[in-house]
């Protein structure tokens, strides 16, 4: 049998560049709160990512639990259903309440054009999503809080390494968190960062992800424990002097799959910006069932029988889940819902086969 064909597969350095880390790691005994390799490579992610300062966590989702909470916000908090389940539980997790926006039909990222008629007494905060790498509108979003006083907290969990007009993406907002999950562009296997400007913020941000001790005899906050370790560090320390050319590889499987699937009527692809540099992260297509002749879910089940395994991110739609049908009152979010239904994230990493990619788009192609 033929190996399958995953949504995804972490990239995995050359062993023999992670046993140096190992063999540091194993002369200093130094395994966790922030050893030598974690603090490396908070400062080589600065470096990488242009940002002012760079915080790591242990995973993308406590990070942004523990941003929301730094910032001790209140109330309502505008936001995306079209993403990630951690983006919502993050503000429900804070006792906050989130209010869903719907999202731009051409990038699916949140539509800025309908913020304000959201904004109520008790909105505190905007909490968009840099979904599949899709740079939200940061100008206008940026605009509204202003004019509001909201503050506004990127998830980029998918937008590592991007640019907008040549501005790194996790300088917009006051804080940005983006994801080191083993499935994501660049990986720690587990891991976050989060991205923040001001050192108010750092500093509040330290205390939670280590328990609130602010040194041996004193504890100031109710932190938690979010801290990297050595050997999660070491990964991403590999990782880096390899994304460059991993994003380059992905680049020409976007590329090539856009190509092809452009030309298939009832087959959308996001529109691209000339002033972004992506980092080509996932790979989302939009079947319009009545112009396709089949909807979504036919393809899906005829790639599977070829052994090849897409995912319907993001379906459910947050917003529709019963977690969610207590705790906030629902907008209509019409276009989430119907790209929810209908999108399917085709296979997408750096070394996939490009007969992989030609078979995908064949299969889509002959329906
Ligand atoms: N915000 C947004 C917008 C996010 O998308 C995410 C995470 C977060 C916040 C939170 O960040 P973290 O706390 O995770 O850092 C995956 C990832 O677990 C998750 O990180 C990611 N978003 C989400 C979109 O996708 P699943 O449940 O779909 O993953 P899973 O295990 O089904 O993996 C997908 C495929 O990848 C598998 O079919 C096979 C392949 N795979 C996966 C793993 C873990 C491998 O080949 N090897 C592996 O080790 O959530």
């Amino acid at each position: 049998m033929k190996k399958p064909i995953y949504v995804t597969k972490p990239y995995i350095p050359p062993m023999e560049e992670y046993l140096k880390y190992i063999e540091e790691i194993w002369k200093s005994e130094v395994l966790t709160n922030m050893g030598g390799l974690h603090n490396q490579l908070e400062y080589q992610l600065k470096q990488y990512l242009e940002v002012p300062y760079a915080m790591l966590f242990t995973n993308g989702h406590s990070a942004l639990e523990l941003v929301l909470e730094g910032l001790n916000l209140s109330g309502e908090v505008i936001t995306t259903p079209y993403t990630f389940a951690s983006t919502s539980h993050a503000i429900v997790r804070n006792g906050l309440t989130p209010v869903f926006c719907d999202i731009k039909d051409s990038d699916f990222t949140m539509d800025s054009s309908k913020i304000e008629s959201l904004i109520t007494e008790k909105t505190t905060a905007i909490l968009a999503v840099h979904v599949y790498g899709y740079p939200c509108d940061v100008e206008g979003i940026r605009k509204i809080a202003k004019k509001h006083n909201l503050k506004v907290i990127y998830d980029a969990a998918h937008a590592f390494g991007e640019k907008v007009e040549g501005i790194g993406i996790g300088n917009f907002g006051d804080a940005s968190m983006f994801s080191f999950h083993a499935t994501k562009v660049f990986h720690t296997v587990e891991g976050g960062a989060v991205i923040i400007k001001n050192m108010e913020l750092g500093y509040k941000l330290h205390q939670l992800r280590n328990f609130g001790i602010t040194g041996e005899e004193s504890i100031t906050s109710i932190g938690s424990n979010a801290k990297m370790s050595e050997l999660h560090a070491a990964m991403g320390l590999c990782n880096l002097k390899h994304i460059d050319e991993l994003i380059a590889k992905r680049r020409v499987r976007v590329e090539h799959y856009e190509k092809r699937l452009s030309k298939i009527p009832g087959v959308r692809i996001a529109q691209r910006r000339d002033d972004v540099e992506y980092n080509y992260a996932y790979m989302p297509i939009v079947i319009e069932e009545k112009e396709y002749g089949e909807d979504r879910d036919y393809v899906c089940t005829r790639l599977n029988r070829e052994g090849i395994f897409p995912r319907k991110y993001f379906y459910p739609l947050v917003n529709t889940c019963d977690c969610y049908l207590e705790k906030c009152d629902m907008q209509e979010t019409p276009i989430a819902n119907h790209i929810s239904k209908s999108v399917l994230s085709l296979p997408l990493y750096a070394d996939l086969p490009m007969e992989i990619v030609d078979k995908i788009c064949d299969l889509i192609e002959e329906r």
